[in-house]
């Protein structure tokens, strides 16, 4: 499997929307780290590196974007738009995001604690890594 998207449960009781994300069987992990992303120009591209061990829950509460995925055998490219839906990548998938719109605020939930030893950030590295 090289991701799987969640569709996550909406509260609508009043005039708006809430997503509640707990720990348990909805949500694929143990939640160590949160981080977000905004104000990244439309051209840039994030990424370009996969993780030995990390798991991630990618969230798109404003805007879009395009994620790339690469798992050493094929690129699959998502867009991202919905704040109610959940990009889950696991270990060892190299990801490139792009084309932001002005307004993309990304919301990550990580399986782990922040460690730059986690990044393979050279291609050819993740390619040998992956076929081991
Ligand atoms: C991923 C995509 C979606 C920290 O100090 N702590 C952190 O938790 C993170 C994620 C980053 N940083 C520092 C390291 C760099 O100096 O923030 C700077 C930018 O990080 P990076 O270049 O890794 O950011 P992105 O947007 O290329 O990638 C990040 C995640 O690293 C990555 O796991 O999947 O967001």
């Amino acid at each position: 499997m090289m991701y799987k998207l969640y569709n996550f449960k909406i509260h609508g009781n009043y005039d708006g929307n809430l997503v509640a994300l707990e720990k348990g069987a909805d949500f694929p992990f143990e939640i160590k780290r949160v981080y977000y992303i905004w104000g990244t120009r439309p051209d840039v591209i994030r990424g370009c590196h996969a993780h030995r061990k990390l798991e991630q829950m990618i969230i798109c509460l404003s805007g879009s974007c395009d994620f790339i995925l690469d798992d050493g055998k094929e690129r699959t490219i998502l867009y991202l738009n919905n704040p109610a839906q959940g990009l889950y990548i696991k270990h060892n998938i190299w990801r490139e995001f792009t084309n932001f719109s002005p307004d993309c605020v990304i919301m990550v939930l990580a399986s782990e604690y922040y460690d730059e030893a986690d990044y393979i950030r050279d291609y050819n590295e993740f390619l040998r890594e992956v076929k081991i």
